[in-house]
């Protein structure tokens, strides 16, 4: 029998019965609810909100989390469900990052019991939307030399300060902001009705359409100490909340490059030139072979990390390198898809270029490429060769 062009390996063969009904079931809801109007909303700038509530009920927010009101599915659900989900747009992946990874992980990890009864139950229902401030616009690969600022006043904390890219931002009920203070880096939950706090779109991105993407200031925002996240005052709180984010990327990356290595499958059966399908020339077949090996590794790869991740032995590094790896490669994917489908594959009538387009950003956000390669680099050799060398050299 020939394998499945579109699962070589059969890589559906070492999931559970569960984690294949997550992913059949996100499929499902992107092919119904997504697929046919996607290009619209891309080319509109506009993120479906409408399909949230569809989205809380399938226990997409904070679906690897246990407990208030979350699904607790294991991390090869997670990434199943992200990789469906980026199939149809990054987008809606990001919109899932940010809720459950980026804004309840640090409540759920960090937070206090009566932090956790609070908002949990809610943003898994999806009543509560959330967003994730630590970039900042002179902050971006180097998140620790931000300038935001929390200071105690009597009882309270007063936050100043200005946030870049933040997925969400205008749409947000509840930023969660870290803000260097006193005591190291705190992560504060900052009701974005606060007086203080402002939202403002990023306009004319050619990249993440179907998100929003937003600046953030705050200019003397007072919160109550219960707002303060006692668990974390280190880099390591927004660090840990970025290692679950890419964990859904290293999956949902690879749904992104499925869906265009399928369309130009598909495109390459039907065109003809010279007489003959383009599927029928060497060098189109050529293209069809790199980009399936492409998706299937990288398909593996993920799921080897989502199991490490379940056997509770996955370092953050090995997070790094399967971001480093699929993002990389879907991207290649898709420069090659689009080569495929010719003038055809410019267009939003396909969606080729729409994934290229998104995926610039996932090649940038939740660190770079670069610093990825570093954070392996320094994990080969154990030198750290994130900052130019002073007059002494690296150690
Ligand atoms: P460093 O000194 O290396 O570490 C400070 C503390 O943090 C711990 N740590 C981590 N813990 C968990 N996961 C990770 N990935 C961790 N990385 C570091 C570390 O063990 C240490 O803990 P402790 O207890 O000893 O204090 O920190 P550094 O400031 O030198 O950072 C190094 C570097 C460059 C790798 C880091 O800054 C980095 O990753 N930069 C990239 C920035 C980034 O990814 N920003 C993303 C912003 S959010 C976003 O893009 C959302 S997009 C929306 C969506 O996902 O859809
Ligand atoms: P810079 O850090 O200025 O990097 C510029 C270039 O220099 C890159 O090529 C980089 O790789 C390279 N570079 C930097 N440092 C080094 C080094 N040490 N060695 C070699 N090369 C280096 N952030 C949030 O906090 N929350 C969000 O929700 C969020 N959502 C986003 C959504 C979108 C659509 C985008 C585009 C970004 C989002 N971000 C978010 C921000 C994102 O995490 C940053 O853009 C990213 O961390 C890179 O920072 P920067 O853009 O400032 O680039």
């Amino acid at each position: 029998m020939v394998p499945d062009p579109l699962d070589f390996l059969d890589t559906a063969g070492l999931l559970s019965d569960s984690e294949r009904l997550v992913a059949q079931t996100v499929r499902e809801f992107v092919t119904s609810q997504v697929l046919g109007e996607i290009g619209e909303w891309w080319e509109a700038g506009e993120l479906p909100l409408g399909l949230v509530p569809e989205m809380a009920r399938m226990g997409m927010f904070g679906m690897h989390l246990e407990g208030y009101g979350c699904a607790g599915m294991g991390a090869v659900e997670y990434g199943m469900a992200a990789l469906e989900l980026e199939a149809g747009d990054s987008g809606l992946r990001s919109f899932v990052s940010v809720q459950g990874s980026l804004c309840m992980f640090p409540i759920h990890q960090y937070g206090s019991e009566e932090q956790k009864q609070e908002w949990l139950p809610r943003m898994a229902r999806g009543e509560v939307i959330g967003c994730f401030g630590l970039t900042e616009p002179d902050a971006g690969s180097d998140p620790g030399s931000m300038r935001t600022t929390a200071r105690r006043a009597g009882g309270d904390w007063i936050i100043d300060g200005t946030k870049a890219w933040i997925t969400n931002g205008g749409i947000a009920d509840l930023a969660v902001i870290w803000a260097k203070t006193s005591e190291g880096v705190r992560g504060f939950l900052v009701p974005t009705d606060a007086p203080g706090f402002e939202a403002h779109p990023i306009e004319r991105k050619v990249s993440m359409r179907a998100s929003v993407t937003s600046a953030l200031v705050l200019d003397g925002v007072r919160l109550p100490e219960e707002m303060m996240l006692p668990g974390v005052a280190s880099m390591r709180g927004p660090l840990s909340c970025l290692t679950e984010a890419r964990l859904g990327i290293v999956f949902g990356a690879m749904g992104a490059a499925r869906a265009c290595y399928e369309a130009a499958l598909h495109y390459a059966s039907e065109r003809r030139q010279f007489g003959v399908s383009i599927s029928s020339f060497q060098l189109t077949q050529a293209k069809l072979v790199e980009m399936m090996v492409a998706v299937q590794r990288g398909t593996l790869l993920a799921i080897r990390i989502g199991r490490l991740r379940e056997e509770g032995k996955l370092t953050p590094e090995q997070v790094s390198m399967g971001k480093y790896n699929n993002v990389g490669d879907a991207l290649a994917v898709a420069r090659t898809a689009r080569s495929v489908l010719g003038a055809n594959g410019i267009t939003l009538d396909y969606p080729i270029m729409r994934h290229m387009a998104n995926l610039e950003t996932v090649y940038t956000y939740e660190g770079t490429h670069d610093i990825h390669t570093l954070i392996l680099g320094h994990a080969l050799t154990g030198v750290p060769a994130f900052r130019a060398p002073g007059p002494a050299g690296r150690s």
